[in-house]
Protein backbone atom coordinates (compact mmCIF):
# COMPACT_ATOMS: atom_id res chain seq x y z
CA UNK A 1 0.00 0.00 0.00
CA UNK A 2 1.43 3.25 -0.80
CA UNK A 3 1.81 6.32 1.40
CA UNK A 4 -0.83 8.26 -0.25
CA UNK A 5 -3.49 5.77 -0.93
CA UNK A 6 -3.35 4.94 3.05
CA UNK A 7 -3.69 8.58 3.84
CA UNK A 8 -6.86 9.01 1.23
CA UNK A 9 -7.80 5.84 3.56
CA UNK A 10 -7.49 7.23 7.12
CA UNK A 11 -9.35 10.52 5.75
CA UNK A 12 -12.45 8.42 4.20
CA UNK A 13 -12.65 6.68 7.20
CA UNK A 14 -12.99 9.84 9.39
CA UNK A 15 -15.35 11.42 6.88
CA UNK A 16 -17.27 8.06 7.01
CA UNK A 17 -17.26 8.21 10.75
CA UNK A 18 -18.07 11.67 11.13
CA UNK A 19 -21.23 11.03 8.57
CA UNK A 20 -22.42 8.26 11.11
CA UNK A 21 -22.12 10.60 13.83
CA UNK A 22 -24.03 13.57 12.27
CA UNK A 23 -26.34 11.33 10.43
CA UNK A 24 -26.92 9.41 14.17
CA UNK A 25 -27.46 12.53 15.98
CA UNK A 26 -30.01 13.94 13.43
CA UNK A 27 -31.74 11.04 13.27
CA UNK A 28 -31.97 10.91 17.05
CA UNK A 29 -33.09 14.26 17.30
CA UNK A 30 -36.26 13.31 14.90
CA UNK A 31 -36.71 10.33 17.18
CA UNK A 32 -36.80 12.92 19.77
CA UNK A 33 -39.16 15.49 18.59
CA UNK A 34 -41.44 12.09 17.66
CA UNK A 35 -41.57 11.20 21.57
CA UNK A 36 -42.73 14.70 22.11
CA UNK A 37 -45.13 15.17 20.15
CA UNK A 38 -46.76 11.91 20.83
CA UNK A 39 -46.80 12.94 24.97
CA UNK A 40 -48.02 16.49 23.69
CA UNK A 41 -50.80 15.36 21.49
CA UNK A 42 -51.76 11.66 23.17
CA UNK A 43 -49.98 11.69 26.66
CA UNK A 44 -47.70 8.83 26.12
CA UNK A 45 -44.90 8.80 28.70
CA UNK A 46 -41.75 10.07 27.43
CA UNK A 47 -38.49 7.72 28.19
CA UNK A 48 -37.37 11.11 30.03
CA UNK A 49 -40.70 10.50 32.92
CA UNK A 50 -40.06 6.91 32.79
CA UNK A 51 -36.92 6.81 33.70
CA UNK A 52 -37.32 9.63 36.53
CA UNK A 53 -40.32 7.41 37.97
CA UNK A 54 -38.30 3.89 37.18
CA UNK A 55 -35.01 5.70 39.18
CA UNK A 56 -36.45 7.66 42.08
CA UNK A 57 -38.05 5.06 44.02
CA UNK A 58 -34.86 2.91 44.20
CA UNK A 59 -32.61 6.20 45.31
CA UNK A 60 -32.87 5.80 49.23
CA UNK A 61 -34.38 8.88 51.00
CA UNK A 62 -31.14 10.06 52.23
CA UNK A 63 -29.75 10.01 48.53
CA UNK A 64 -33.31 11.57 47.24
CA UNK A 65 -32.81 14.55 49.63
CA UNK A 66 -29.36 14.93 49.00
CA UNK A 67 -30.33 15.21 45.58
CA UNK A 68 -33.13 17.72 46.31
CA UNK A 69 -30.11 19.55 48.13
CA UNK A 70 -27.82 19.54 45.93
CA UNK A 71 -29.65 20.68 42.80
CA UNK A 72 -31.92 23.62 44.62
CA UNK A 73 -35.43 21.36 44.94
CA UNK A 74 -37.23 18.80 43.01
CA UNK A 75 -38.65 21.19 40.26
CA UNK A 76 -34.94 21.61 40.09
CA UNK A 77 -34.22 17.77 39.53
CA UNK A 78 -36.83 16.98 37.26
CA UNK A 79 -35.81 19.19 35.11
CA UNK A 80 -32.32 18.08 34.79
CA UNK A 81 -33.41 14.41 35.22
CA UNK A 82 -35.30 14.66 32.48
CA UNK A 83 -32.63 17.13 29.75
CA UNK A 84 -29.93 13.88 31.19
CA UNK A 85 -32.55 11.35 29.27
CA UNK A 86 -32.76 13.40 26.10
CA UNK A 87 -28.97 13.87 26.49
CA UNK A 88 -28.89 10.01 26.83
CA UNK A 89 -31.13 9.18 23.67
CA UNK A 90 -29.02 11.87 21.69
CA UNK A 91 -25.80 10.20 22.54
CA UNK A 92 -27.20 6.46 22.05
CA UNK A 93 -28.68 7.92 18.47
CA UNK A 94 -25.22 9.03 17.84
CA UNK A 95 -23.74 5.72 18.72
CA UNK A 96 -26.13 3.94 16.61
CA UNK A 97 -25.20 6.13 13.46
CA UNK A 98 -21.60 5.38 13.89
CA UNK A 99 -22.47 1.88 14.16
CA UNK A 100 -24.61 2.08 11.44
CA UNK A 101 -21.30 3.35 8.97
CA UNK A 102 -18.82 1.03 10.18
CA UNK A 103 -21.19 -1.74 9.39
CA UNK A 104 -22.19 -0.47 5.69
CA UNK A 105 -18.52 0.99 5.11
CA UNK A 106 -17.35 -2.74 5.69
CA UNK A 107 -19.50 -4.53 3.32
CA UNK A 108 -19.91 -1.54 0.55
CA UNK A 109 -16.95 -3.48 -1.30
CA UNK A 110 -19.38 -6.56 -1.47
CA UNK A 111 -22.29 -4.83 -2.99
CA UNK A 112 -24.25 -6.11 0.28
CA UNK A 113 -24.02 -2.62 1.91
CA UNK A 114 -27.91 -1.99 1.32
CA UNK A 115 -29.28 -5.30 2.86
CA UNK A 116 -26.63 -5.31 5.73
CA UNK A 117 -27.49 -2.05 6.56
CA UNK A 118 -31.42 -2.41 6.52
CA UNK A 119 -30.47 -5.74 8.49
CA UNK A 120 -28.35 -3.89 11.30
CA UNK A 121 -31.11 -0.80 11.53
CA UNK A 122 -33.82 -3.60 12.32
CA UNK A 123 -31.80 -5.04 15.06
CA UNK A 124 -30.62 -2.25 16.31
CA UNK A 125 -34.03 -0.72 16.64
CA UNK A 126 -35.29 -3.83 17.93
CA UNK A 127 -32.59 -4.20 20.44
CA UNK A 128 -33.20 -0.80 21.99
CA UNK A 129 -37.03 -1.51 22.56
CA UNK A 130 -36.72 -4.45 24.11
CA UNK A 131 -34.00 -2.94 26.15
CA UNK A 132 -36.44 -0.34 27.02
CA UNK A 133 -39.68 -2.26 27.57
CA UNK A 134 -37.32 -4.84 30.23
CA UNK A 135 -35.91 -1.53 31.92
CA UNK A 136 -39.07 0.39 32.29
CA UNK A 137 -41.44 -2.44 32.62
CA UNK A 138 -42.42 -1.69 35.97
CA UNK A 139 -43.46 2.42 34.97
CA UNK A 140 -44.75 1.54 31.61
CA UNK A 141 -48.49 1.61 32.44
CA UNK A 142 -48.04 5.33 32.62
CA UNK A 143 -50.68 7.13 30.66
CA UNK A 144 -51.40 10.58 30.81
CA UNK A 145 -54.57 11.06 29.46
CA UNK A 146 -56.00 8.54 31.70
CA UNK A 147 -55.81 4.99 29.83
CA UNK A 148 -56.06 2.00 32.18
CA UNK A 149 -52.24 0.24 32.79
CA UNK A 150 -52.91 -2.31 30.63
CA UNK A 151 -54.05 -0.18 27.74
CA UNK A 152 -51.78 2.26 28.76
CA UNK A 153 -48.52 0.03 28.58
CA UNK A 154 -49.50 -0.51 24.98
CA UNK A 155 -50.11 2.70 24.29
CA UNK A 156 -46.19 3.42 24.99
CA UNK A 157 -44.73 0.25 24.07
CA UNK A 158 -45.92 1.23 20.29
CA UNK A 159 -45.47 4.59 20.97
CA UNK A 160 -41.43 3.69 21.52
CA UNK A 161 -41.39 1.46 18.73
CA UNK A 162 -42.88 3.93 16.31
CA UNK A 163 -40.34 6.59 17.17
CA UNK A 164 -37.62 3.95 17.40
CA UNK A 165 -38.65 2.97 14.19
CA UNK A 166 -38.89 6.47 12.53
CA UNK A 167 -35.09 6.64 14.06
CA UNK A 168 -34.20 3.63 12.10
CA UNK A 169 -35.54 5.10 8.70
CA UNK A 170 -34.07 8.22 8.68
CA UNK A 171 -30.54 7.16 9.80
CA UNK A 172 -30.74 4.73 6.41
CA UNK A 173 -31.99 7.90 4.55
CA UNK A 174 -29.88 10.54 6.18
CA UNK A 175 -26.68 8.63 5.99
CA UNK A 176 -27.46 7.86 2.16
CA UNK A 177 -27.93 11.69 1.64
CA UNK A 178 -24.82 11.97 2.92
CA UNK A 179 -22.52 9.64 1.28
CA UNK A 180 -23.62 9.26 -2.33
CA UNK A 181 -21.26 10.43 -3.01
CA UNK A 182 -19.33 6.75 -2.53
CA UNK A 183 -22.30 5.27 -4.40
CA UNK A 184 -21.28 7.14 -7.55
CA UNK A 185 -18.54 6.12 -9.98
CA UNK A 186 -15.01 5.80 -8.87
CA UNK A 187 -12.28 8.27 -10.48
CA UNK A 188 -11.80 11.55 -9.81
CA UNK A 189 -14.22 12.50 -7.67
CA UNK A 190 -12.69 13.85 -4.99
CA UNK A 191 -12.07 17.22 -6.87
CA UNK A 192 -15.59 16.67 -8.31
CA UNK A 193 -17.82 15.71 -5.09
CA UNK A 194 -15.99 18.18 -2.35
CA UNK A 195 -18.97 20.69 -2.93
CA UNK A 196 -21.95 18.18 -2.86
CA UNK A 197 -20.43 16.42 0.02
CA UNK A 198 -20.37 19.99 1.98
CA UNK A 199 -23.79 20.77 1.02
CA UNK A 200 -25.12 17.46 1.74
CA UNK A 201 -23.42 18.03 4.78
CA UNK A 202 -25.05 21.50 5.20
CA UNK A 203 -28.08 20.10 4.77
CA UNK A 204 -28.59 17.48 6.77
CA UNK A 205 -27.36 19.78 9.71
CA UNK A 206 -29.90 21.70 8.83
CA UNK A 207 -32.53 19.13 8.97
CA UNK A 208 -31.02 18.35 12.12
CA UNK A 209 -31.38 22.09 13.32
CA UNK A 210 -35.06 22.51 12.02
CA UNK A 211 -35.54 19.20 14.40
CA UNK A 212 -34.25 20.24 17.05
CA UNK A 213 -35.85 23.40 17.18
CA UNK A 214 -39.37 21.69 16.66
CA UNK A 215 -38.41 19.56 19.78
CA UNK A 216 -37.58 22.76 21.72
CA UNK A 217 -40.99 24.23 20.83
CA UNK A 218 -42.78 21.19 21.82
CA UNK A 219 -40.90 20.96 25.03
CA UNK A 220 -41.66 24.58 26.01
CA UNK A 221 -45.01 23.96 25.45
CA UNK A 222 -44.94 21.04 28.08
CA UNK A 223 -42.77 23.40 30.01
CA UNK A 224 -45.92 25.93 30.38
CA UNK A 225 -48.18 22.56 31.39
CA UNK A 226 -45.78 21.24 33.58
CA UNK A 227 -45.72 21.26 37.67
CA UNK A 228 -42.90 23.43 37.93
CA UNK A 229 -45.15 26.83 38.71
CA UNK A 230 -47.09 24.68 41.23
CA UNK A 231 -45.62 22.16 43.13
CA UNK A 232 -44.84 22.79 46.47
CA UNK A 233 -47.97 24.55 47.17
CA UNK A 234 -48.40 25.76 50.70
CA UNK A 235 -51.07 27.21 52.32
CA UNK A 236 -50.58 28.98 55.29
CA UNK A 237 -50.57 32.47 56.81
CA UNK A 238 -53.07 35.40 58.09
CA UNK A 239 -55.90 34.51 55.54
CA UNK A 240 -56.34 30.74 56.29
CA UNK A 241 -59.75 29.89 56.11
CA UNK A 242 -61.29 26.52 57.43
CA UNK A 243 -62.24 25.14 54.13
CA UNK A 244 -59.33 25.76 51.42
CA UNK A 245 -60.11 27.06 48.37
CA UNK A 246 -59.17 24.14 45.57
CA UNK A 247 -57.34 26.67 43.49
CA UNK A 248 -54.79 27.22 46.89
CA UNK A 249 -54.84 24.18 48.21
CA UNK A 250 -50.98 22.38 48.89
CA UNK A 251 -49.50 20.46 45.94
CA UNK A 252 -46.98 17.86 45.44
CA UNK A 253 -46.58 15.73 42.98
CA UNK A 254 -43.96 13.56 41.56
CA UNK A 255 -44.43 14.43 37.94
CA UNK A 256 -42.79 16.91 35.66
CA UNK A 257 -46.20 17.33 33.74
CA UNK A 258 -49.53 15.97 35.69
CA UNK A 259 -52.07 13.90 33.80
CA UNK A 260 -54.92 15.60 32.47
CA UNK A 261 -57.21 12.79 32.23
CA UNK A 262 -59.89 12.24 29.74
CA UNK A 263 -62.86 10.82 31.18
CA UNK A 264 -64.46 9.33 29.09
CA UNK A 265 -61.15 7.11 28.94
CA UNK A 266 -60.23 6.65 32.61
CA UNK A 267 -61.58 3.22 34.53
CA UNK A 268 -61.17 2.62 37.99
CA UNK A 269 -60.64 -1.10 38.25
CA UNK A 270 -60.90 -3.37 41.60
CA UNK A 271 -58.63 -6.31 41.01
CA UNK A 272 -56.28 -8.79 42.26
CA UNK A 273 -57.36 -11.14 45.34
CA UNK A 274 -61.26 -10.83 44.38
CA UNK A 275 -63.87 -12.88 43.48
CA UNK A 276 -65.29 -10.52 40.67
CA UNK A 277 -62.82 -8.07 39.12
CA UNK A 278 -65.27 -4.49 38.86
CA UNK A 279 -64.39 -1.94 36.26
CA UNK A 280 -66.37 1.43 36.79
CA UNK A 281 -66.63 3.95 34.67
CA UNK A 282 -66.71 7.60 35.42
CA UNK A 283 -70.57 7.61 35.50
CA UNK A 284 -71.17 4.49 37.80
CA UNK A 285 -68.85 5.39 40.08
CA UNK A 286 -70.99 8.59 40.26
CA UNK A 287 -73.98 6.73 40.61
CA UNK A 288 -72.85 4.67 43.24
CA UNK A 289 -73.96 6.29 46.81
CA UNK A 290 -71.59 8.39 48.20
CA UNK A 291 -70.72 10.44 51.39
CA UNK A 292 -69.39 14.00 51.66
CA UNK A 293 -66.86 13.81 54.32
CA UNK A 294 -64.16 17.16 55.19
CA UNK A 295 -61.04 15.80 56.07
CA UNK A 296 -57.21 17.33 55.99
CA UNK A 297 -54.32 15.97 53.88
CA UNK A 298 -51.15 16.74 54.98
CA UNK A 299 -47.54 15.78 53.32
CA UNK A 300 -45.16 13.71 55.43
CA UNK A 301 -42.74 16.70 53.93
CA UNK A 302 -44.19 19.11 56.00
CA UNK A 303 -42.32 20.81 58.11
CA UNK A 304 -43.29 21.82 61.83
CA UNK A 305 -44.94 24.62 61.33
CA UNK A 306 -45.27 24.84 57.49
CA UNK A 307 -48.11 24.77 54.92
CA UNK A 308 -48.44 21.53 52.91
CA UNK A 309 -51.42 21.16 54.64
CA UNK A 310 -55.02 22.38 53.42
CA UNK A 311 -58.61 20.72 54.14
CA UNK A 312 -61.54 20.44 51.81
CA UNK A 313 -64.92 18.48 51.65
CA UNK A 314 -64.50 15.71 49.60
CA UNK A 315 -67.46 13.78 47.61
CA UNK A 316 -67.37 10.34 47.10
CA UNK A 317 -68.03 6.47 47.27
CA UNK A 318 -66.64 4.63 50.39
CA UNK A 319 -63.93 1.97 49.45
CA UNK A 320 -65.50 -0.53 51.45
CA UNK A 321 -68.49 -0.47 49.09
CA UNK A 322 -65.80 -1.41 46.29
CA UNK A 323 -64.21 -3.63 47.76
CA UNK A 324 -67.64 -5.84 49.27
CA UNK A 325 -68.71 -5.37 45.83
CA UNK A 326 -65.95 -7.26 44.03
CA UNK A 327 -65.69 -9.87 46.85
CA UNK A 328 -62.32 -10.11 48.64
CA UNK A 329 -61.33 -13.19 48.62
CA UNK A 330 -58.90 -14.36 52.02
CA UNK A 331 -55.92 -13.78 52.57
CA UNK A 332 -56.07 -10.21 51.60
CA UNK A 333 -53.26 -7.80 53.48
CA UNK A 334 -53.13 -4.79 51.80
CA UNK A 335 -54.78 -2.34 48.82
CA UNK A 336 -52.53 -1.49 46.26
CA UNK A 337 -53.45 1.45 44.43
CA UNK A 338 -52.63 3.03 41.51
CA UNK A 339 -52.44 6.03 39.87
CA UNK A 340 -52.63 6.70 35.88
CA UNK A 341 -49.22 8.18 36.32
CA UNK A 342 -48.13 4.86 37.46
CA UNK A 343 -47.84 6.66 41.34
CA UNK A 344 -48.45 3.40 43.69
CA UNK A 345 -49.49 3.33 47.50
CA UNK A 346 -50.56 0.79 49.65
CA UNK A 347 -52.36 0.35 52.73
CA UNK A 348 -54.15 -1.92 55.57
CA UNK A 349 -57.12 -3.49 53.97
CA UNK A 350 -58.73 -2.48 57.54
CA UNK A 351 -58.00 0.66 56.76
CA UNK A 352 -59.63 0.67 53.53
CA UNK A 353 -62.37 -0.82 54.91
CA UNK A 354 -62.98 2.18 57.42
CA UNK A 355 -65.77 3.93 56.00
CA UNK A 356 -63.92 7.35 56.02
CA UNK A 357 -61.36 5.97 53.60
CA UNK A 358 -63.10 7.54 49.72
CA UNK A 359 -62.71 6.98 46.24
CA UNK A 360 -63.99 10.80 45.94
CA UNK A 361 -64.68 13.01 42.61
CA UNK A 362 -65.78 16.09 44.12
CA UNK A 363 -63.95 18.50 45.82
CA UNK A 364 -65.23 21.48 47.42
CA UNK A 365 -68.65 21.17 45.42
CA UNK A 366 -66.52 21.00 42.56
CA UNK A 367 -65.06 18.18 39.82
CA UNK A 368 -61.87 17.61 41.19
CA UNK A 369 -59.06 19.89 39.95
CA UNK A 370 -56.09 18.34 37.18
CA UNK A 371 -53.15 18.51 39.62
CA UNK A 372 -55.45 17.23 42.61
CA UNK A 373 -56.53 14.17 40.76
CA UNK A 374 -59.06 14.38 38.07
CA UNK A 375 -61.29 12.53 37.76
CA UNK A 376 -61.39 10.65 40.60
CA UNK A 377 -58.52 10.57 44.07
CA UNK A 378 -58.31 8.45 47.39
CA UNK A 379 -59.00 9.76 50.97
CA UNK A 380 -57.71 7.94 53.45
CA UNK A 381 -57.98 10.13 56.74
CA UNK A 382 -54.96 9.71 59.26
CA UNK A 383 -52.59 8.46 57.44
CA UNK A 384 -49.96 11.09 55.63
CA UNK A 385 -51.10 12.73 52.03
CA UNK A 386 -48.48 10.40 49.64
CA UNK A 387 -51.27 7.47 50.73
CA UNK A 388 -54.47 9.75 48.99
CA UNK A 389 -53.42 8.51 45.35
CA UNK A 390 -54.48 11.18 42.82
CA UNK A 391 -55.94 9.60 39.49
CA UNK A 392 -56.20 6.54 40.87
CA UNK A 393 -57.23 4.26 38.13
CA UNK A 394 -56.65 0.84 39.54
CA UNK A 395 -57.57 -1.15 43.11
CA UNK A 396 -55.43 -4.00 43.64
CA UNK A 397 -55.67 -6.36 46.75
CA UNK A 398 -52.68 -8.00 47.47
CA UNK A 399 -51.63 -10.72 50.20
CA UNK A 400 -48.30 -9.41 51.22
CA UNK A 401 -46.78 -5.83 52.16
CA UNK A 402 -46.39 -4.24 49.32
CA UNK A 403 -44.63 -0.76 49.17
CA UNK A 404 -45.51 2.27 47.34
CA UNK A 405 -43.11 4.92 45.23
CA UNK A 406 -41.98 6.69 48.44
CA UNK A 407 -41.83 3.81 51.06
CA UNK A 408 -39.60 1.88 48.35
CA UNK A 409 -37.55 5.18 48.86
CA UNK A 410 -36.94 4.63 52.66
CA UNK A 411 -40.05 6.53 54.27
CA UNK A 412 -42.37 5.60 56.84
CA UNK A 413 -43.36 2.73 57.32
CA UNK A 414 -45.49 4.35 59.65
CA UNK A 415 -47.59 6.66 57.99
CA UNK A 416 -49.91 7.81 60.46
CA UNK A 417 -50.19 11.30 60.85
CA UNK A 418 -48.41 13.28 63.87
CA UNK A 419 -50.49 15.51 66.10
CA UNK A 420 -49.52 19.44 65.32
CA UNK A 421 -49.99 22.93 66.04
CA UNK A 422 -48.94 25.94 64.06
CA UNK A 423 -49.60 29.83 64.47
CA UNK A 424 -50.88 31.19 61.44
CA UNK A 425 -50.86 35.26 63.17
CA UNK A 426 -48.26 36.52 63.65
CA UNK A 427 -45.33 35.47 61.62
CA UNK A 428 -42.21 34.57 63.19
CA UNK A 429 -40.07 37.86 64.35
CA UNK A 430 -43.31 39.96 63.97
CA UNK A 431 -43.00 43.55 64.80
CA UNK A 432 -46.08 43.93 66.70
CA UNK A 433 -47.26 47.39 68.75
CA UNK A 434 -49.00 46.33 72.04
CA UNK A 435 -52.28 46.83 71.55
CA UNK A 436 -54.75 47.71 74.52
CA UNK A 437 -57.60 45.19 73.33
CA UNK A 438 -54.92 42.86 73.37
CA UNK A 439 -53.45 40.46 70.50
CA UNK A 440 -54.58 37.79 68.44
CA UNK A 441 -52.73 34.52 68.02
CA UNK A 442 -54.30 31.93 65.47
CA UNK A 443 -53.38 29.16 63.81
CA UNK A 444 -54.25 25.77 62.79
CA UNK A 445 -54.55 22.79 64.52
CA UNK A 446 -54.50 18.45 63.03
CA UNK A 447 -54.31 15.08 64.62
CA UNK A 448 -54.91 12.66 61.46
CA UNK A 449 -58.10 11.16 62.04
CA UNK A 450 -58.32 11.48 65.94
CA UNK A 451 -59.95 15.19 66.10
CA UNK A 452 -58.53 17.37 68.28
CA UNK A 453 -59.63 18.31 71.80
CA UNK A 454 -57.50 21.02 73.30
CA UNK A 455 -54.78 23.59 71.84
CA UNK A 456 -52.62 25.40 74.53
CA UNK A 457 -49.92 28.82 74.19
CA UNK A 458 -47.59 29.21 75.85
CA UNK A 459 -45.61 32.66 75.34
CA UNK A 460 -42.62 32.41 78.19
CA UNK A 461 -40.84 29.66 75.96
CA UNK A 462 -43.15 26.94 77.28
CA UNK A 463 -43.24 27.57 81.00
CA UNK A 464 -46.90 27.98 81.36
CA UNK A 465 -49.68 27.01 79.35
CA UNK A 466 -52.98 28.73 78.73
CA UNK A 467 -55.60 27.26 76.92
CA UNK A 468 -56.55 28.59 73.17
CA UNK A 469 -60.21 28.79 71.51
CA UNK A 470 -60.91 26.43 69.03
CA UNK A 471 -63.01 27.82 66.20
CA UNK A 472 -63.83 25.15 63.72
CA UNK A 473 -64.53 22.05 64.59
CA UNK A 474 -66.29 20.57 61.78
CA UNK A 475 -64.48 16.77 61.35
CA UNK A 476 -62.52 15.10 63.64
CA UNK A 477 -61.05 14.10 60.32
CA UNK A 478 -60.04 17.63 59.72
CA UNK A 479 -58.14 20.56 61.35
CA UNK A 480 -59.31 23.22 63.72
CA UNK A 481 -58.62 26.49 63.67
CA UNK A 482 -57.70 27.50 67.19
CA UNK A 483 -57.54 31.35 68.23
CA UNK A 484 -55.78 33.07 71.58
CA UNK A 485 -56.49 36.52 72.58
CA UNK A 486 -52.99 37.56 74.08
CA UNK A 487 -52.44 40.24 75.84
CA UNK A 488 -48.77 40.49 76.83
CA UNK A 489 -48.14 42.50 80.14
CA UNK A 490 -44.82 44.66 78.31
CA UNK A 491 -42.80 45.88 75.81
CA UNK A 492 -40.40 42.78 74.71
CA UNK A 493 -39.28 39.79 72.54
CA UNK A 494 -41.93 36.51 73.44
CA UNK A 495 -41.24 33.31 72.80
CA UNK A 496 -44.43 31.67 71.78
CA UNK A 497 -45.27 28.01 71.75
CA UNK A 498 -48.53 26.25 70.27
CA UNK A 499 -49.27 22.64 70.74
CA UNK A 500 -52.18 20.20 70.52
CA UNK A 501 -54.11 17.34 72.25
CA UNK A 502 -55.78 14.90 70.28
CA UNK A 503 -59.21 13.17 70.22
CA UNK A 504 -57.60 10.35 72.59
CA UNK A 505 -56.40 13.12 75.33
CA UNK A 506 -52.88 12.55 74.02
CA UNK A 507 -50.40 15.38 73.94
CA UNK A 508 -48.60 15.97 70.75
CA UNK A 509 -44.83 15.11 71.36
CA UNK A 510 -42.25 17.91 72.43
CA UNK A 511 -39.03 15.29 70.56
CA UNK A 512 -38.13 17.37 67.80
CA UNK A 513 -37.33 15.34 64.67
CA UNK A 514 -37.24 15.87 61.12
CA UNK A 515 -39.05 15.03 58.01
CA UNK A 516 -37.93 11.91 56.74
CA UNK A 517 -38.66 9.05 57.36
CA UNK A 518 -41.74 9.27 59.35
CA UNK A 519 -42.73 12.80 59.10
CA UNK A 520 -41.29 16.35 61.56
CA UNK A 521 -42.73 16.69 64.98
CA UNK A 522 -42.39 18.96 67.81
CA UNK A 523 -43.63 22.37 68.72
CA UNK A 524 -44.24 25.75 66.66
CA UNK A 525 -42.09 28.29 68.18
CA UNK A 526 -42.09 31.94 66.73
CA UNK A 527 -40.84 34.82 68.51
CA UNK A 528 -42.95 37.84 68.68
CA UNK A 529 -41.79 41.19 69.43
CA UNK A 530 -44.02 43.39 71.39
CA UNK A 531 -43.62 47.53 70.78
CA UNK A 532 -44.78 49.35 73.09
N1 LIG B 1 -50.93 9.65 41.49
C1 LIG B 1 -50.26 10.38 42.42
N2 LIG B 1 -50.82 10.53 43.62
C2 LIG B 1 -50.19 11.25 44.58
C3 LIG B 1 -48.92 11.84 44.35
C4 LIG B 1 -48.36 11.68 43.05
O1 LIG B 1 -47.26 12.18 42.73
N3 LIG B 1 -49.06 10.95 42.12
N4 LIG B 1 -48.31 12.54 45.37
C5 LIG B 1 -48.73 12.21 46.73
C6 LIG B 1 -48.24 13.11 47.76
S1 LIG B 1 -46.62 12.90 48.26
C7 LIG B 1 -49.06 13.99 48.44
S2 LIG B 1 -48.51 14.86 49.77
C8 LIG B 1 -50.46 14.20 48.00
C9 LIG B 1 -50.69 15.65 47.68
O2 LIG B 1 -52.02 15.85 47.26
P1 LIG B 1 -52.45 17.29 46.74
O3 LIG B 1 -51.45 17.73 45.71
O4 LIG B 1 -53.83 17.15 46.18
O5 LIG B 1 -52.42 18.21 47.93
O6 LIG B 1 -50.78 13.43 46.85
C10 LIG B 1 -50.24 12.13 46.86
N5 LIG B 1 -50.82 11.39 45.78
MO1 LIG C 1 -46.35 14.05 50.23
Amino acid sequence: MTEESSQTKGRSRIKMLSTGLLTGVVAAMFMTLVLLLLRYLFGTATPSELVGDRIAPLLGVDRFLELLNRFGGYNNLKQIGVMSVIGGQLVVGAIGGLLYALVVERVRAKQRAVHTGHLFVVILVALLWLVSLILLWPVLGTSFVGLPPTTGALANALGLLAAYALYGVSLVVLYRTMSARAASAAGDEQAREMQPVARRTMLVAGVGAVFALAAAGILSRLYKLASFSYDGTRYKGADVQAITPNDRFYVVTKNVVDPDVTRSLWRLDITGLVERSQVYRFEDLVATPSVTQETTLRCISNQVGDGLMSNALWKGVPMKTLIEAAGPKPGVVEVRLHGVDNYTDTFAIEKAMEPTTLVVYEMNGEMIPPRHGVPVRVIVPGLFGEKNVKWVTRIELVDHDAKGFYEQQGWGPNFVVPTTARFDVPDDKQKIKMAVAGLALKGVAHAGNRGVSKVEVSADDGKTWSEAKIDHAQSPLAWILWSYDWRPAQAGEYKLMVRATDGKGELQTEKERGTAPEGATGYHKITAQIEA
